[in-house]
């Protein structure tokens, strides 16, 4: 029977310089190695090529989490969303250049003049994503976007926003399962009874409920029985990658032995 897949994201390492995380990817020894194309370790030509001789050396395959830290792709400020999805553009290119097997991007969120402009923001989400999903066409690449977290002025939290937003989209967007984030709504099974279609790739990490800690999976309150009894329920045969900051390690052998 299928099963999941198990994977790393390197969002744990952020604050360590580029070469430091290289190092990191051969010690995880992991076939699924999420990067994340931000901060310390955003992505250009020569990492690009950097990474993918390291992939083709050790047999990784990757994702690539798309540029978050300012961005918002339903900003109301024409400029400032077209820099916005250049360097978004620019990160599927990676993405490309990479044969990544999926790019990862966050919603859109509301801002401080939205309260004058009802709708606007949800409006101006759905176009950008459409978009990225052309370039991503272009590019032969797959994208999903990911549930986020309370209590930030995100556009799509919880499986209501996702059913809403899949109803009126017409392109192929798959949907990111952040586990941390649907503890804090208490949605993480609802989201994969509900979305078993769109379900691409999953983000496991945990946390205490009341705040997105990141923490190693069983240093929280998710219950990883049920999630692990959900995704074989739909059978999921797609990634599930650790993306806590600390217990890296022991997270992957948890996961090993809970997705069997
Ligand atoms: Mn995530």
């Amino acid at each position: 029977m299928a099963k999941p897949k198990i994977g790393l994201s390197m969002l744990y390492s952020l604050g360590k310089n580029f070469n430091e995380s290289l190092n990191e990817i051969v010690k995880a020894n992991v076939k699924f190695i999420e990067v994340v194309d931000d901060g310390l370790h955003a992505l250009d030509k020569r990492r690009v090529s950097e990474l993918k001789s390291l992939g083709e050396s050790y047999g990784i395959k990757y994702s690539l989490h798309a540029p978050f830290a300012d961005v918002n792709i339903a900003s109301p400020s024409t400029p400032l969303l077209k820099a916005m999805i250049r360097r978004l553009k620019n990160s599927l290119d990676n993405a490309r250049v990479l044969n990544a097997y999926l790019w990862i991007f966050h919603p859109g969120l509301e801002t401080g003049i939205s309260m004058f402009y009802p709708g606007k923001a949800w409006v101006q989400n759905r176009e950008t994503v459409q978009l990225l999903c052309k370039t991503a066409e272009d590019y032969g690449i797959k994208i999903a976007i990911e549930n986020v977290p309370e209590p930030y002025p995100f556009l799509m939290k919880n499986a209501e926003h996702f059913k809403k937003f899949y109803s009126e989209f017409d392109g192929d967007v798959g949907l990111v399962l952040d586990v941390g984030h649907a503890n804090l709504n208490g949605q993480i099974e609802f989201f994969i009874e509900t979305f078993p279609d769109r379900l691409m790739h999953i983000h496991a990490h945990d946390n205490d409920g009341t705040a997105d800690q990141h923490l190693g999976v069983g240093y929280g309150t998710v219950n990883w029985e049920k999630f692990a009894n959900a995704l074989k329920k739909v059978s999921y045969s797609g990634t599930v990658v650790v993306e806590s900051v600390e217990n890296v390690q022991e997270s992957l052998r948890k996961l090993e032995v809970l997705l069997v």
